[in-house]
């Protein structure tokens, strides 16, 4: 049952731009960079982030995608025991040297982001890896970080962040449910 909407497709969008202008910023730039998004909201926040970079620097970035989910299928009663596995991988540029920017919906343990990473570097040796997340729920198990939030949301275990995107869902809205 749904507690509260975090952020509404405006702040969203608001959201997704100052990510494109940070991103730019901290890395002075275009060169170098390809965006990767992570299994399914990672993909379309990644396709938003590009389109909005194009809209401000001219230039359109190259993108990849990542598949990356639990070994157990019955995701809606995942546990935190679950290691996130790797599917598929599509990143079809070059990874040697580039500034790689992980793009996901939510970051909480942080596992599907090491999962991410490990991926990566079997495949080639980029520059940089960083991180851009929509939501920061907190609980990480990891050393991992995200290097731009589009809102850090402190939850509780028991609590689930809910992110629709138009391009999967019927519109575009975060919201805290209690499971
Ligand atoms: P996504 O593929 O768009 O990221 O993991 C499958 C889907 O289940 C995810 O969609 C995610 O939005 C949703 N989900 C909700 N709560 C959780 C959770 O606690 N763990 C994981 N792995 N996914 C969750
Ligand atoms: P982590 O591996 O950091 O524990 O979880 C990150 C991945 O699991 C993300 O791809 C994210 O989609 C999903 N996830 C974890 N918790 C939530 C949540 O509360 N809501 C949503 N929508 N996804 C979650
Ligand atoms: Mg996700």
């Amino acid at each position: 049952n749904k507690k509260a909407t975090v952020l509404d497709s405006s702040a969203i969008k608001r959201a997704l731009t100052r990510i494109a202008h940070e991103i730019l910023e901290k890395n002075k730039g275009v060169e170098g960079l390809t965006l990767v998004g992570i299994k399914t909201r990672g993909i379309p926040l990644a396709k938003r982030l590009r389109d909005k970079i194009l809209e401000i620097e001219g230039v359109e970035v190259p993108l990849g995608e990542l598949d990356i989910t639990l070994y157990r299928d019955d995701l809606s009663h995942a546990e935190n025991n679950q290691e996130p596995k790797i599917n598929e991988t599509r990143i079809n540029d070059q990874i040697y040297g580039k500034k790689l920017i992980l793009i996901d919906d939510v970051l909480f343990t942080g596992r599907t982001v090491r999962a991410a990473m490990d991926a990566i570097v079997d495949q080639g040796r980029p520059s940089q890896i960083q991180l851009a997340v929509l939501v920061d729920r907190g609980h990480r198990e990891l050393p991992i970080r995200a290097d731009y939030i589009g809102k850090n949301i402190p939850t509780s275990q028991e609590e689930v962040i809910v992110v629709e995107l138009g391009e999967t869902d019927d519109k575009d809205q975060v919201s805290i449910y209690e499971k």
